[in-house]
């Protein structure tokens, strides 16, 4: 028989093409490296480095797959997730980051935007040069966006937006915010207005405190009559339509990440047990510490293999909104599950920061809740399976 490879089970490797390989090899290289380094001190001081965002655009990690027209590398979406594994494999901060950028604010210029905006913004977002932000959330309307509040109301020569967003990552340092409200010129259906930083009545202030995702930065976005001309609208797309075409991209690069999270903390834990000695024996050579090892291993090939045939279908434009619910809310809640026990098993250690698996707990915690609750993604499987809407 064929030998195993422990840390690549199903060979995912030989299932990638060679651009697909090219790409990640180098998203690889960028993340050990640069943001490597920088992530015990971002995360125990709570701070994001503006200069990540050019430095990945230079790498041509923002918006792959936009065309090279508009400054993207025209990348297919199995590459977008082997580039979310990577820089979640440091952390899923700076994945927010990026995932924030080319899904939720350069993908709705893509394909709902004018070609005015496509060529002002989308060059921009994708050098770094701007940073984007997505503003759904709001304090009182979370897993029912549905249910905003946020109004823009017509007036000469555009709209005047007034309301109110809550967790919103990167809105502090944005220059461009993607903000979905009620318009009334519109039979008060659901549209996209694009918002620059400057504009009268518009704050993001940053929130303080926040005990998972410490290395990216959150906020909220208040919006107080903020006059927006008619050419800041996003013309192609109505209802909420348009905000989860964005999220299914995201979503899907979630489903890729959560794995790379995940893989951190089974390697360190494998490392980790393998030198630790107790009782006279590495901890790696006890039938719990195995146990827990097989379980990572099978949650990781398993949940890889499913986000790998899930860019395969994307790729084909026949993936459907349950499966990407499937991918992100499996994927994520075994990762959580995955990094809490590799702390466990690091004992005492595992609370510190050197060791990184205590900083993907409290990430985790985070992705498992945006992008959709892992329940409400349930919901939505559970609405496929039986056709039948449990949410109201
Ligand atoms: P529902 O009746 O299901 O649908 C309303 C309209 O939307 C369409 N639709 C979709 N279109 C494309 N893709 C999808 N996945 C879609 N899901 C629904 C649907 O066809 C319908 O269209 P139309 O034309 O008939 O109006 O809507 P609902 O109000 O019942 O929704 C319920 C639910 C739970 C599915 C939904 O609201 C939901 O997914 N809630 C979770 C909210 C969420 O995910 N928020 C994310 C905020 S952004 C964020 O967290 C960024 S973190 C990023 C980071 O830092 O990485
Ligand atoms: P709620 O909707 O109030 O849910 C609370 C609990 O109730 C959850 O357990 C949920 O599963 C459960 N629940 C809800 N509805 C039901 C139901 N029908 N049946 C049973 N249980 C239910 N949003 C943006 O728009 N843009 C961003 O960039 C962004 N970035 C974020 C960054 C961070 C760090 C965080 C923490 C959040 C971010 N969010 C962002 C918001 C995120 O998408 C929401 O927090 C998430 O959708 C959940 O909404 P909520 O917090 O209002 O929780």
């Amino acid at each position: 028989p064929a030998a195993l490879v422990w840390d690549d089970p199903f060979l995912l490797e030989n299932q990638l093409n060679e651009e697909e390989r090219m790409i990640r090899d180098s998203a690889r290289a960028y993340c050990q490296e640069a943001l490597g380094a920088r992530v015990v001190m971002a995360n125990r001081h709570e701070t994001f480095d503006r200069e990540i965002m050019t430095e990945m655009g230079d790498m041509g990690l923002l918006g792959a797959t936009i065309p090279e027209e508009y400054g993207g590398i025209g990348a297919n979406y199995v590459s977008y997730g082997l580039v979310a594994r990577e820089v979640e494999r440091v952390d899923s901060g700076y994945r927010s980051a990026m995932s924030v950028q080319s899904s939720l604010v350069m993908h709705p210029i893509f394909a709902y935007g004018t070609e005015a905006q496509r060529q002002k913004y989308l060059p921009e977002l994708a050098s770094g040069r701007m940073v984007g932000c997505f503003g759904l959330t709001e304090p009182d309307h979370g897993s029912d966006p549905g249910s905003m509040v946020t109004r823009a109301k017509p007036v000469d020569g555009g709209y005047s937006i007034s309301g109110a967003k809550n967790w919103i990552t990167n809105s502090p340092i944005a220059d461009v915010f993607i903000i979905w409200a009620k318009s009334d010129a519109h039979d008060g259906k659901i549209k996209g207005f694009i918002l620059e930083k400057g504009m009268k009545g518009l704050n993001a202030p940053k929130i303080e405190g926040k005990f998972s995702l410490r290395a990216s930065i959150t906020g909220m976005i208040q919006m107080d009559e903020v006059f927006v001309p008619e050419d800041n609208l996003l013309p192609e797309v109505s209802g909420l339509a348009g905000p989860f075409g964005c999220l299914n991209r995201a979503r899907f690069g979630i489903a890729w990440g959560a794995m790379g999270a995940a893989e951190a903390c089974f390697h360190a834990a494998r490392d980790y047990t393998m030198d630790r000695k107790q009782f006279g024996r590495p901890l790696a050579q006890t039938q719990l510490i195995q146990k827990k090892l097989a379980d990572m291993q099978a949650e990781i090939a398993l949940g890889l293999q499913g986000a790998l045939q899930l860019g395969r279908m994307f790729d084909d434009h026949t993936a459907p909104a349950e499966l990407i619910s499937l991918m992100k809310r499996n994927n994520c809640g075994k990762a959580l599950a995955i990094a809490r026990e590799a702390r466990d098993m690091h004992g005492g250690n595992g609370v510190s920061d050197e060791y990184g698996v205590i900083r993907h707990v409290m990430n985790l915690e985070a992705v498992n809740t945006y992008e959709g609750t892992h329940d409400v993604h349930a919901l939505i499987m559970g609405r496929g399976i039986t056709g039948l809407q449990a949410f109201a």
